[in-house]
């Protein structure tokens, strides 16, 4: 007789199982929808999962920016919430937050990030400037670009390879920077902007080695090393793993050094700092912090409060707090890893290795014969959505945008769909029920044609676009 033996978690791998380090202390229900409402509901999204009622979806991996679980600490926080017009006692808590944790001298708090990036855009890129970059993401370039500058992408080639397993996929590659330096000289460069977990690449780290390196090569040069410091936590928890003599230190530690190496940062909270809104800047030159805190009065609020209420300032500086904790991040990236194993067990082809906030499934590896002009990732994301109302992003050309010189097509190496896990919100059997309905669409692979875009908008397409199926 064949005798079913069920294993843990754990006892599947040969260890013993973690778990997360909390309990569930209030639920919001789930609504399931039948196939027929979800095909009526994609339609009338126009095939964009961004465009979908946030009620017609089951599990929502559409994103890990502002979908955090907050703790019983931040909820009890939003009720301390100063409300004051100028000088919130929240402003200076989340000053010291900011300060112990990254290290920056100067603090202006900003609604989210594109706030934040806005402002430094504006402040620190004259017209003609080239901002050199490990990879691109949208809103960043976006504001870059609206400045005036010209982006470069400057990070290592293996980051472009989905199968590729360097350890440091998000390193800048020096030889590049350097090439680019003596063609514009120092002076066109208006700083190096150095993301952590590289997210168009998959979540990809940058390494200590490689942050230092850059900060003696940008001293070298008198250029700025500014850091988009979103997910940091997730790059320290990398680094932690995998670089010799970090094995020892906490995330808290590894996170303070790593900005320690970088003239400023900029934040969105919404995602490493457990917070639904928010976004900070900190510098440490104060002729730039001047022209920061002036401007973030012309377009966000006062520059105690950056157009966040006194609540969410608390909320931010309570998550920080939390964020930095080596039980929490170990946690919030074991979840991600066990989807991903599930999945490449399965034969399932993804960005590898697997970074920390989601799990980039590799739309032009299952879909061969969906050309890139046909937006086979937009077409994983819909045909994922159909299939169980799961909600996913698409990270490909559509993404990518056009060539503001030449009006073609980006059409990025990397074509993705984003599975991207909100932290502290679902459980392992939300993990098996993602698995399993990828694994469905991806066995129903070969009957996939693509999609054509009927709408497109000027600034950031992938949020309104509009397609019909080919
Ligand atoms: C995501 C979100 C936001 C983000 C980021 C990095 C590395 C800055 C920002 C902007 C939301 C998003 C944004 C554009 C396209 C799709 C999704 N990323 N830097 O889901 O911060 O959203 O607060 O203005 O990842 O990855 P904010």
């Amino acid at each position: 007789m064949n005798e079913i033996v069920h294993k843990t978690m754990g006892q599947q791998s040969g260890r013993r199982s973690w778990a997360e380090p909390w309990k569930i202390k209030m639920v919001e229900p789930l609504r399931t929808t039948s196939r027929a409402e979800r095909e009526k509901a994609l339609v009338d999204a126009g095939h964009n999962t961004f465009l979908l009622h946030s009620d017609d979806v089951y599990i929502d991996l559409l994103t890990d920016s502002g979908t955090s679980a907050m703790s019983d600490r931040q909820w009890a926080g939003m009720m301390l919430g100063d409300e004051a017009y100028a000088g919130s006692r929240n402003f200076y808590h989340l000053e010291q937050a900011i300060q112990k944790h990254y290290g920056y001298e100067y603090i202006v708090p900003t609604h989210q990030g594109r706030g934040a990036e806005h402002l430094i855009s504006q402040t620190a890129i004259r017209k003609g400037q080239y901002v050199p970059g490990n990879m691109y993401f949208t809103t960043t370039r976006l504001h870059q670009e609206l400045a005036g500058g010209i982006f470069v992408d400057v990070i290592i080639d293996e980051a472009h390879d989905p199968s590729n397993l360097h350890p440091f996929k998000g390193n800048v590659d020096l030889a590049k920077l350097e090439a680019l330096i003596r063609q514009q000289g120092a002076a066109n460069i208006a700083y190096v902007s150095l993301a952590t977990t590289v997210n168009m690449a998959g979540g990809q780290p940058v390494s200590m080695a490689n942050v230092k390196a850059l900060r003696e090569l940008c001293d070298r040069h008198k250029i700025r090393l500014l850091l988009d410091a979103t997910r940091l936590v997730e790059n320290a928890y990398f680094i932690q793993e995998r670089e010799a003599g970090y094995a020892g230190k906490s995330i808290a530690e590894i996170s303070r050094e790593f900005c320690g190496h970088t003239d400023g940062a900029w934040s969105s909270a919404k995602k490493d700092s457990l917070v639904n809104i928010g976004g900070w800047l900190a510098v440490n030159d104060w002729t730039l912090f001047e022209e920061l805190r002036n401007l973030v009065v012309v377009y966000e609020g006062l520059h105690t409060y950056g157009g966040l209420a006194g609540r969410d300032m608390e909320a931010m500086a309570i998550g920080i707090e939390e964020s930095m904790q080596d039980q929490h991040v170990h946690s919030r990236i074991g979840q991600v890893r066990y989807l991903a194993e599930l999945l490449q067990d399965w034969g399932i082809p993804m960005v590898l290795p697997v970074g920390g906030h989601a799990i980039f499934l590799d739309a032009r590896a299952c879909y061969p014969q969906v050309p890139q002009s046909a937006f086979p990732a937009q077409t994983l994301a819909a045909e994922l959505y159909l299939d169980s109302g799961i909600r996913s992003m698409e990270r490909g050309v559509v993404s990518a945008g056009r060539d503001p010189a030449t009006g073609d097509h980006h059409y990025p190496k990397l074509e993705l769909t984003r599975l991207t896990i909100p932290r502290r919100v679902y459980t392992q059997a939300h993990m098996d029920v993602i698995a399993e309905s990828v694994k469905a669409v991806y066995d129903a692979r070969g009957a996939a044609r693509g999609l054509k875009m009927v709408y497109e908008p000027k600034y950031l397409r992938f949020f309104q676009a509009r397609f019909e199926p080919l």
